[in-house]
This record gives structure tokens, C-alpha cells and sequence, in this order.
């Protein structure tokens, strides 16, 4: 069954025309690499402390969809969507803002052609008698903000740390064999599937400054001065990456003034762009 899963979402990937770009000529997305992790590890509950109490349990984002004690056990799957080759050089030949390709991807790459995978594995695993939700798609999905700055309350990062998946940078990026580069996706199933092992050593392992005390590149990259050795300051990074001009790039560039153009300019032309720099 895992292999059928993970089949069926390579297939989607490399076949979707949503997944296309005409600008580069070539997808958005390269194929997925894709983790199970058990619904019930207890990592998840220790999230309600690292995150925050409204962080959800796979179990209660299950019955927040199909309904008090509908959960007995299953398995969280994430999904890592490696960003384009021809994407990222274009951003890492930003110094300022986001390429009109990364702006693009914002738009087109996550709210068409991710929203459409997400509906689509859904809906092939729910036909086949699997209740299987994706929470960050659901309606209760929320953002709110803290003293720190934005959160939610289904973070993509703490789940495919989860899985497997990779680790976090400084500048808090998850940083996976394909590099930091990526978008993540998961879905919730009453499946029960056997699991992939978390090799890290911590959740910081796969960052050169944190486990060697070299690099940086990320800080010297971003534009507003959001990343130190202290860590990623996510007011100053949302005001630049979510403020007016950058809508209004957005714009000009094609995309939507809504979701923004983005920046991830700590994400291109760093070690950890599109390899684990570890490895
Ligand atoms: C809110 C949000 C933001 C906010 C806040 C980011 C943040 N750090 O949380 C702002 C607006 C700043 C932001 C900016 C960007 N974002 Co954003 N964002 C989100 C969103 C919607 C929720 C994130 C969330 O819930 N965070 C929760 C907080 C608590 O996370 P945290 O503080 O980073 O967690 C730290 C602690 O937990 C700490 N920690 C301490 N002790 C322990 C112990 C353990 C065991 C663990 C695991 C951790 C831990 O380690 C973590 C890292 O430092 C997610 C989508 C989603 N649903 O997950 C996308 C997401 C995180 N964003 C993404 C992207 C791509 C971006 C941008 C590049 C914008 C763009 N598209 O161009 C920038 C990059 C900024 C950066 N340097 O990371 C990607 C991440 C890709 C990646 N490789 O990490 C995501 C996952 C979207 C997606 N679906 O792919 N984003
Ligand atoms: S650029 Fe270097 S310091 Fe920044 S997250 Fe990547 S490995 Fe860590
Ligand atoms: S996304 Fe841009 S503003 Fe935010 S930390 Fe990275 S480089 Fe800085």
C-alpha cells in the first residue's frame, strides 16, 4: 500500500499540467519524496509545548474532520515538493526581491497545482475506503499570531520533521535531502502503515552552522537582516515578505497582490539549496 501511495503521488506530480511553467518551459515541482510517520507518536503531543497548545494531534485534526471518535490509530504521510531547478537559479540571482518565477510559484506552484494534489490524493485514498484528510487545506486550518510572530495550527515543517524528512536550519527552514528549497504537504489516514525512521540526531543536525559552527550564507542573503545567530526574526521576515511592495511585485510580475511574491532568498544560492549540505 505505501508503495502504491507514493506511485500514485509521483505520477500526479510528474504528469499534472497544473504542475507546469511556461515561463521556464519545465515543472514547478521535481518528483516527491514522501515519509510515513505514526499518527500516534508522541513527538506530536510534545508539539502542543514546542509550538503551542493549539497545535492539533493527527488524531484531533482526524476527528475535527470526520467527527468525535471516529480516530483508532493511523499514520501521518508528508510530502516533500522540490522546487524546480530553473526556479531556484532564477531567486538566486535576486538581491533585493523574489524572481517572477519564485512569485509565480506562489500562486500557480501552491495555490493551483498544490491544492489540486491535495484534492486529488484525498480523493484517491477516501475512494478506496481510507479516510484521509490533508489538515493545512481543511477549513479549521488557522493562523495565528504570537509574541514571536506567525504560527499555526498544523505546522508542515514540525510534521515531516516528523517523518523523517529532514531538520531545521537557523534561518528556520527545514533543510531535506533535496535541499531547503521545497514545499511541504501532508495528509492525515486511518491507514496503518509501517513507519519511516527519524535518523537525526536533533532537529537542528542538518545545518551547517548549528553542527559544524560554519556558513551563514542565509543571513548574508536576506534583504531586511532577519536572520542571525540568535535565529529568524518572522516579524521582520512577514513584513518583507507579505508587506505592500512585495504585493505589489506580485502583481507586476503576473501573480496575485493576495498571496504575495514571496522572498526565499535565504532559501537560493546557500549550501543547503537543493542538497543536505551534511550528506
Ligand atoms: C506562518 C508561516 C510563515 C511565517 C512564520 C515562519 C515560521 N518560522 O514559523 C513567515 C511569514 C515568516 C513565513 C515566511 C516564509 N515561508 Co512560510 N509558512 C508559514 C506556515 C503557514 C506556518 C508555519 C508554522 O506554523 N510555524 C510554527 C512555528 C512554531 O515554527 P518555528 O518557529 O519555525 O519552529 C521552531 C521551533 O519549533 C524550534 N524548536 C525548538 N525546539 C524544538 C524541538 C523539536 C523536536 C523541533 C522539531 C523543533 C524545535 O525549531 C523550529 C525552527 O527554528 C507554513 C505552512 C504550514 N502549514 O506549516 C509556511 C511554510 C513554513 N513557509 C514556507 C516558505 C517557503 C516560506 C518563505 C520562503 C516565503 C516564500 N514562499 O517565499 C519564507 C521563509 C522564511 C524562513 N526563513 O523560513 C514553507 C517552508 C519551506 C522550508 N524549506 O522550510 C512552508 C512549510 C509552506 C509550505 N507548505 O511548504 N512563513
Ligand atoms: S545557509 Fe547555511 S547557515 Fe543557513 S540554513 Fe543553510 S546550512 Fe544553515
Ligand atoms: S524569506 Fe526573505 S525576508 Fe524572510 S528570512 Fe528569508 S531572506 Fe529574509
Amino acid at each position: 500500500m505505501k508503495d502504491l501511495i507514493k506511485n500514485e503521488m509521483i505520477r500526479y506530480v510528474l504528469e499534472s499540467k497544473e504542475n507546469w511553467l511556461e515561463e521556464i518551459n519545465d515543472r514547478y515541482y521535481d518528483e516527491p519524496i514522501i515519509k510515513f510517520a505514526s499518527a500516534d507518536d508522541p513527538l506530536f503531543e510534545e508539539y502542543k509545548k514546542i509550538i503551542g497548545s493549539d497545535h492539533l494531534t493527527p488524531g484531533e485534526a482526524f476527528e475535527m474532520a470526520f467527527g468525535k471518535d471516529s480516530y483508532h490509530g493511523g499514520t501521518v504521510i508528508s510530502v516533500v515538493l522540490p522546487i524546480n531547478e530553473k526556479i531556484r537559479k532564477s531567486n538566486a540571482a535576486q538581491t533585493e526581491w523574489a524572481s517572477k518565477e519564485w512569485a509565480l510559484l506562489r500562486v500557480f506552484g501552491d495555490e493551483v497545482f498544490k491544492k489540486g494534489f491535495i484534492k486529488y490524493i484525498e480523493n484517491f485514498l477516501n475512494q478506496k475506503g481510507h479516510r484521509t484528510l490533508a489538515p493545512s487545506d481543511a477549513e479549521w486550518f488557522k493562523l495565528y499570531s504570537t509574541s514571536l510572530g506567525p504560527a499555526s495550527n498544523w505546522s508542515e515543517r514540525h510534521i515531516a520533521y516528523a517523518a523523517g524528512l529532514g531538520t531545521f536550519g537557523i534561518n528556520d527552514g527545514f533543510i531535506t535531502e533535496k535541499g531547503i528549497a521545497i514545499r511541504l504537504v501532508s495528509f492525515v489516514t486511518d491507514l496503518k502503515l509501517s513507519v519511516d525512521i527519524r535518523e537525526a540526531k536533533n532537529h537542528t543536525e542538518n545545518c551547517l552552522l548549528y553542527s559544524k559552527g560554519i556558513c551563514g550564507a542565509c543571513m548574508k542573503r536576506c534583504p531586511v537582516g532577519a536572520i542571525s545567530k540568535d535565529g529568524h526574526d518572522k516579524i521582520k521576515c512577514y513584513k518583507y515578505v507579505y508587506g505592500e511592495e512585495s504585493r505589489r511585485l506580485a502583481e507586476s510580475y503576473g501573480g496575485s497582490a493576495k498571496v504575495a511574491s514571496g522572498c526565499g532568498l535565504c532559501q537560493t544560492k546557500v549550501p543547503c539549496e537543493c542538497k543536505n549540505p551534511i550528506s
